[in-house]
């Protein structure tokens, strides 16, 4: 499944998911057949392997085509009939390659993947979260004709009580400039049409939208639209394509967050893409059973942390009303990381790309970069400074944060609209948290962070599941427990705080080098283990949020 719903009703697509050949030796000794998407941690035999992998399908086809990768882990090297195609660094965006003149026939595909931490690797490196090995999320074949529809962003903005949906277009031209004609609309509204001439290359076309009286988008009430493009030349269609939006403004009046005229109350978890079965290759079934435990316990909010999701994840979280904190990837990186000399491409190709993508889920209501990176350095608040004028030159409907941990010593905190801190008051340090929040409060106020809305991105305390012991050592499920209730209580009875994502929501996959802290090698602050079995702390969380 690609999407949740339809996105064409011309360009024809083929997902590609299914069997495909897997081998890692050059003889091909140990090739097998594997489900793609998946990654080969979850292959017999293949549980810890970081290397290179091999993957290979065939499918039949003539003229030109357009692969999309929705994520290969890490790196991606293509290959169409023994040629390489196209090449793709980090796990966690989509991106495409386009093959022109395939002669009829049945053609093999290659993908050589690899999850090694190489120099060339700023991103994935040995870290709190797995780098796992894989095709991880779906495959598609889509035919395409000399241009294609890239993308449909739309803006919409209420004046005078009236909603207004600007709409830019982005169509992709892989030969000749050619006049035609470009028609979009909102689904069972009036169509507009633009007589256009379109360059080789990417061209953007501009264009208002209507819709009478639409409803608008709200948490309890998530109401989505369809709108659709289609691109004509001499009277024939080449292509379409269909997207989703909700009619919605994010706003920030003094130090609250507004959805229209709802103010945003966070009552979140951090969640990975993690999963004790499919490693990073959530299957959709299992994306909406942990927004069902999200809903159960009361959650409305969830953090992507350290990176973007999977479009079908945001898709779900568009269709229940979920808040989505979006993250590019990076997770704390010191000065040295950061000076790494692909950091500064790697890392914005994934806002690019991520905000290419995502720009229409109304779910999403803000983008997080760089957490836990050095935001207390001079040269560090120079890469601050360069994403958040990346991110508000792509997208400046949305407000930005950033998740710190630099209590005392951050000086990036006038840069985004949303200040954000990491406190783990009881678990890394003995301080009450109620007096921890309030000294934490105070000099946000002293820096340039004064006056905006705060968010608690990370609060929370280990349990390894099933351990229980008389006078609750740390690790045992009733430790976490009392932990995370006295931290919960201090964050959601602070008058000033916008609200709290909870780390995390469930344990997750962490390398060997880090063991002597994380038993297991899993981060075990799940409030469910890594097979969503809920812990002790599960009825907590479930009963504190329902009182916010
Ligand atoms: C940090 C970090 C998380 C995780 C957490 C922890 O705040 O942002 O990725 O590592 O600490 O478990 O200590």
């Amino acid at each position: 499944m690609e999407r949740t719903f339809e996105t064409h009703e011309i360009r024809e697509q083929r997902e590609l998911d299914g069997l495909w050949d897997f081998w890692t030796k050059e003889s091909r000794a140990d090739l097998q057949k594997v489900m793609v998407p998946s990654v080969w941690e979850t292959y017999p035999g293949y549980e810890r392997y970081r290397g290179d992998g091999h993957y290979e399908t065939t499918f039949e086809g003539k003229g030109d085509y357009r692969l999309v990768f929705k994520g290969v882990s890490h790196t991606g090297d293509v290959f169409v009939d023994g040629e390489k195609v196209g090449t793709h660094y980090n796990a966690f965006t989509p991106w495409d390659v386009v093959i022109c003149g395939l002669k009829a026939g049945v053609h093999r595909l290659r993908v050589d993947v690899c999850n090694a931490f190489n120099e060339e690797s700023s991103l994935h490196i040995p870290n709190d979260y797995y780098t796992y090995g894989g095709i991880n999320r779906p495959v598609i074949l889509e035919k395409i004709s000399r241009a294609f529809i890239r993308y449909i962003h739309i803006n919409t903005v209420k004046e005078n009580n009236r909603w207004k949906a600007a709409a830019k277009i982005a169509i992709e031209n892989t030969g000749g400039s050619f006049d035609a004609v470009l028609t979009a609309g909102i689904k069972n509204e009036q169509m507009v049409s633009k007589k256009i001439n379109i360059k080789e290359g990417l061209s953007v076309v501009e264009t208002e939208l209507f819709c009478e009286n639409p409803i608008e988008y709200t948490s309890l009430n998530p109401v989505l639209y369809q709108v659709s493009a289609r691109l004509y030349s001499d009277g024939a269609v080449l292509d379409d394509l269909i997207d989703r939006f909700g009619y919605r403004e994010i706003s920030i009046r003094g130090n609250k967050v507004f959805l229209n005229d709802e103010e945003i109350r966070i009552r979140g978890v951090n969640r990975h893409e993690d999963h004790a079965l499919f490693g990073c290759a959530i299957p959709p079934q299992a994306m909406q059973y942990d927004l069902l435990l999200v809903k159960d316990m009361n959650g409305n909010a969830i953090r992507t942390c350290h990176y973007p999701n999977d479009e079908r994840f945001l898709d779900l979280c568009d269709e229940q009303g979920i808040f989505v904190w979006e993250e590019g990837h990076a997770r704390g990186l010191n000065e040295e990381q950061m000076a790494h000399k692909n950091f500064r491409s790697q890392s914005n190709n994934c806002i690019r790309e991520m905000i290419e993508n995502h720009y229409n889920h109304p779910c999403i209501f803000t983008w997080g970069i760089l957490n836990e990176c050095a935001s207390f350095s001079k040269f560090g608040r120079e890469i601050y400074k360069e994403q958040f004028e990346l991110i508000k030159s792509l997208d400046d409907t949305r407000p930005t944060t950033f998740a710190s941990c630099h209590f005392e010593t951050d000086i990036c905190l006038d840069l985004p609209d949303i200040v954000s801190m990491n406190i783990y008051p009881l678990w890394y340090f003995d301080e009450l948290p109620e007096t921890h929040l309030k000294r934490v409060y105070e000099w946000i106020q002293t820096t340039g962070g004064a006056g905006k809305p705060v968010i608690i991105s990370e609060i929370g305390a280990g349990a390894v599941p099933g351990y229980h012991a008389p006078g609750a050592p740390k690790w045992s499920e009733e430790r976490q427990k009392m932990i995370l209730s006295e931290q919960l209580e201090a964050v959601l009875e602070h008058p000033d705080i916008t609200g709290v994502f909870i780390w995390q929501f469930a344990d997750g996959r962490v390398g060997d080098e880090n063991f002597y802290a994380r038993p297991r090698c899993m981060n075990n602050k799940g409030i469910v283990d890594e097979y969503r079995r809920p812990k002790a702390s599960y009825e907590v969380v479930r009963n504190i949020y329902a009182k916010w």
